[in-house]
């Protein structure tokens, strides 16, 4: 198992709630780079592999009996792990960027402070079966209800974790926030409340700024 944790300039992370514009941020990202002549893998998580996306499936899909916090947070990393393994480094050892739709970040906004579940085990999971942290993450950062207004006509069968009440999403936000305090050389917040074309241009300031000092 993994033990250090290296941060990676080419792995860009998209971060946020539920309709904050993570999908927009991700596309402009890529032709971004793309238009500097490199390779882009775009991925998200839960998920990203066949079977990581089978695991999303569990995570996401009501059950019969509830999911017990600890599961959830352990299913979210047995995707991670195999997303990492299959996808995230070959890509990175290739000289691709990689900018994932969600990481590691989030199931310390989720699985901890929404949860609350010990941020420890969260940090022993990303260190001892991750190893990996991006070099730069975006949070898109949207009040709660707003992003529920996003979604509501999409999601005429909200997911487990969408059903959520507002509560546990403020808690997420809030997760989020204070870990964008904590790491602020990672960490740029945009605030995703504002038209798209404003967020666009926050998104490719960001992004080049990152480029620009990390050639
Ligand atoms: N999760 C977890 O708990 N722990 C973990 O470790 C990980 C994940 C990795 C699945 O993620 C769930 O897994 C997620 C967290 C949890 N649950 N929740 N909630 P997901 O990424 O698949 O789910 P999501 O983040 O909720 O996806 P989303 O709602 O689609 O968010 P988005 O991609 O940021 O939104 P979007 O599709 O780009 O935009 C949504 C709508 O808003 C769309 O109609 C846009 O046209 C509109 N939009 C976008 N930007 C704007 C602006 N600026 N103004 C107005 N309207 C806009």
């Amino acid at each position: 198992m993994r033990e250090a944790l290296l941060k990676h300039p080419r792995l860009i992370s998209l971060e946020g709630g539920e309709g904050a514009g993570k999908t927009s941020a991700i596309a402009a990202i890529r032709e971004l780079l793309q238009s500097r002549g490199h390779e882009v893998v775009l991925t998200r998580e839960p998920g990203g592999t066949p079977l990581a996306e089978r695991i999303r499936e569990l995570l996401l899909s009501s059950h019969e009996e509830p999911l017990a916090p600890e599961t959830e947070l352990l299913l979210m990393f047995a995707s991670r792990s195999q997303h990492v393994r299959e996808v995230i480094r070959p890509a990175l050892q290739r000289g691709a960027y990689v900018v994932t739709d969600r990481f590691t970040d989030s199931s310390y906004a989720y699985q901890s402070d929404g949860r609350g579940l010990d941020r420890a085990l969260v940090e022993e999971l990303e260190r001892r079966v991750v190893g990996l942290k991006p070099g730069l993450t975006l949070l898109l950062d949207l009040d709660v209800r707003e992003g529920r207004a996003r979604t509501s006509g999409r999601d005429l069968w909200p997911d487990r974790i969408e059903s959520e009440q507002d509560d546990f999403f403020e808690r997420v936000r809030e997760g989020f926030r204070k870990r964008a305090l904590a790491e602020p050389e990672r960490f740029r917040v945009i605030d995703a409340g504002q038209p798209p074309a404003a967020v666009g241009a926050a998104v490719h300031g960001a992004v080049t700024s990152w480029l620009e000092a990390n050639p």
